[in-house]
């Protein structure tokens, strides 16, 4: 197997380590972590682990605009360019456990896209306040009633796409025409234990408003037929 999982980190330099260290337990996984400049020294943190584990961990410094989705985008282009054949994503605050990662891979046999999910049968939300689940049991119903992605998590920033799925995306205009197959697997995703979160009125604003760029964008941009 050749898996790539890509973490995003913005402050999380207590967190960074422990959870490469645990990602790396997996066969065949490496991990790219894409910092935004971190205030707190999580790259340089991040060039450390990679240094001990040369080979299987990478690190992408940004120095253009911060943005968690801005850096998705760079890592899943690194990740393609270094030839892997599975490329996941998870958050870097032990939200999503590492050792749900097999499950995930796995899954990767009979889908492009499989979503580590919250909100299928066995999949559990722990330690979040009410308010909080409230907000993202809404949003993906609402983006389920906009974009009609079939998907019960469609927010769920745990996930893994086959290569193939994920080259034949126009990475560049960031849309999406959604996946021929897609599977969800059960996860408990937890309150972050350490670091501070990055949620923002902001960021629910902007997410309130892609579902509506996508379909807007869909009639003047599609991506390559597969
Ligand atoms: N590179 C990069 N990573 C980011 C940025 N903002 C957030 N992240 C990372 O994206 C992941 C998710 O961010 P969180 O702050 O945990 O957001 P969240 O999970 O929606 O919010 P909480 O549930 O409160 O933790 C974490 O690994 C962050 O470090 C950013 O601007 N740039
Ligand atoms: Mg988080």
């Amino acid at each position: 197997m050749n898996a790539v999982v890509i973490i995003p980190t913005y402050n999380e330099r207590d967190n960074i380590s422990p959870l490469v260290e645990a990602l790396l337990r997996h066969d065949g996984v490496r991990v790219l972590v894409v910092d935004d400049q971190s205030p707190d020294g999580t790259g340089e943190v991040a060039d450390e682990v990679a240094r001990r584990c040369a080979g299987r961990v990478e690190v992408l410094h940004r120095t253009s605009t911060r943005g968690f989705g801005r850096s998705y985008v760079d890592g899943i282009r690194h990740a393609i360019a270094s030839g892997a054949e599975l490329i996941c994503q998870m958050d870097a605050d032990f939200s999503h456990d590492p050792a749900r990662l097999p499950a995930l891979l796995a899954a990767a046999d009979r889908a492009d896209l499989v979503i580590g999910s919250r909100y299928v049968p066995g999949g559990a939300v722990v330690n979040w306040p009410r308010r909080r689940l409230l907000l993202s049991r809404f949003a993906n119903m609402y983006v389920r009633a906009v974009t009609h992605v079939k998907a019960r998590d469609c927010t769920s920033g745990f996930r893994c796409w086959r290569r193939d799925a994920l080259a034949s995306l126009p990475l560049d205009q960031f849309v999406s025409d959604g996946y021929s197959f897609l599977v969800e697997v059960p996860i408990t995703y937890v309150e972050r234990r350490e670091g501070q979160s990055k949620m923002s009125r902001g960021v629910i604003l902007e997410s309130a408003i892609t579902p509506w760029r996508l379909i807007a964008s869909r009639k003047t941009a599609r991506p390559t037929a597969r």
